[in-house]
C-alpha cells in the first residue's frame, strides 16, 4: 500500500515575534504515522491557499485548538468564549467543505467537529458550563491521553461499526460543543448529559467522522481510538 498523505490543520501560536506560526500537537504526527500515514501540517495562509493544497493530501484531520468565531454562525461572543482567529476558521470551513464536495476522507477532532457543524450551517454552544445546567466536566484536568467520561454510540452508525462497543471511554478537553445541527449532520454518539460527541454526514460520499474527543492523544493504549485512525489510513488509502 502506498502510504497516504494526511493533512492536519493546526492552532495559531505566537510566542514573540521570533516564534509565530501553526502549531499541531505531536499526537497527531504519531498517531497516523503509526496507522501507516504521512501527517503533514496545513498552514492557514487564506482559505484560497488551502484549497490549492488539498489536492496534495488522500485524508484530512480539522485539528482541536481555538474557540470558533460565533460570527460565523450569527451569533455575539459569551462571555467566556476564549481565543478566536479568523483566518483559522475561514480556512477550515473552506477545507470542510471541500472535503465533502470532493469527497476527501475527513477527521474531525474536537474543534474539527464544532467547524465542521459552522461549516454546515450549525450553532454552538459556546461555553458548556455556564450554558448547560447539569452539564457533566468536559474539560478534564487529568492527563490528555487519560479517558474521563462514557459516551454512547449509536449501533446504526459507521462510527459502531469501527469502535464495535455501544459505550465508549474517551477523553474530554472542550468548553464548547455542538448546538443545532449543520446540514447533512447526524449525532453518533453522545455523552450522559446530552451533549454532542460524534457526528457523521448523511449522504457525503466519502468517509466523515465528527468527534468532540481526542483519539490521537489514546490511540497508544486504546484500541477502539487505534481502529478508528486504522479506518482513516484505509480510507485515504482508497481501500
Ligand atoms: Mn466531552
Amino acid at each position: 500500500m502506498k502510504k497516504p498523505i494526511i493533512g492536519i490543520t493546526g492552532a495559531y501560536v505566537k510566542h514573540n515575534s521570533y516564534m509565530e506560526g501553526v502549531y499541531v500537537h505531536h499526537d497527531y504526527h504519531r498517531c497516523v504515522a503509526a496507522h501507516g500515514g504521512i501527517p503533514i501540517v496545513l498552514p492557514f495562509v487564506s482559505p484560497e491557499l488551502s484549497l490549492e493544497t488539498l489536492p496534495l493530501c488522500q485524508g484530512i484531520i480539522l485539528s482541536g485548538g481555538e474557540d470558533v468565531d460565533p460570527r460565523y454562525y450569527g451569533q455575539d461572543p459569551h462571555q467566556q468564549l476564549g481565543a478566536t482567529v479568523r483566518e483559522r476558521d475561514e480556512a477550515e470551513i473552506a477545507i470542510a467543505k471541500y472535503a465533502i464536495e470532493k469527497g476527501i476522507p475527513l477527521l474531525a477532532i474536537c474543534r474539527g467537529i464544532q467547524i465542521l457543524n459552522v461549516a454546515l450551517g450549525g450553532t454552538l454552544i459556546q461555553d458548556i458550563p455556564s450554558q448547560v445546567h447539569g452539564a457533566m466536566q468536559h474539560t478534564q484536568v487529568i492527563d490528555r491521553s487519560l479517558d474521563s467520561h462514557w459516551v454512547t454510540v449509536d449501533p446504526a452508525s459507521r462510527l459502531y461499526e469501527i469502535v464495535g462497543e455501544k459505550r465508549i471511554r474517551v477523553n474530554s478537553l472542550h468548553h464548547q460543543a455542538i448546538d443545532s445541527l449543520g446540514q447533512g449532520l447526524r449525532v453518533v454518539a453522545a455523552a450522559s448529559d446530552g451533549i454532542i460527541e460524534a457526528v457523521e454526514h448523511t449522504d457525503a460520499s466519502a468517509f466523515l467522522l465528527g468527534l468532540q474527543w481526542h483519539p490521537e492523544s489514546m490511540a497508544v493504549s486504546d484500541p477502539c481510538m487505534q481502529r478508528i485512525f486504522t479506518r482513516l489510513i484505509q480510507e485515504a488509502a482508497g481501500l
